[in-house]
């Protein structure tokens, strides 16, 4: 039995770092700052191509899912973030600056 136990051990830690995996697997975009406010946690980005939204280069104005994801952001800076569609709207879920 111990060796079933630490099997079922094995492939419940291989489920969660699945899950893990499935989390960060968003690709990063690039992109580049118009625009940041603060306080309607809102973001305007020129964004290449979001391949996860099938969604081809433009400027547009995204939701940002936290907003100390926009404190070390301001207008200018050029940046990777990553987006997703969460009900009807288009949520940035990271962003950083772009090396
Ligand atoms: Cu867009």
């Amino acid at each position: 039995m111990q060796f079933t136990h630490t099997l079922l051990k094995a492939l419940a830690i291989a489920c969660i770092s699945a899950a893990a995996l499935a989390q960060t697997a968003l690709p990063y975009t690039d992109g580049e700052v118009r625009k940041v406010d603060l306080s309607a946690q809102k973001i305007t980005l020129k964004h290449g191509e979001i391949k996860n939204l099938e969604m081809p280069p433009m400027s547009m104005v995204f939701q940002v899912k936290n907003p100390a994801l926009l404190e070390k952001i301001k207008a200018g800076d050029k940046v990777k973030f990553t987006a997703e569609q969460i009900g009807s709207a288009l949520v940035v879920t990271d962003i950083q600056p772009a090396p």
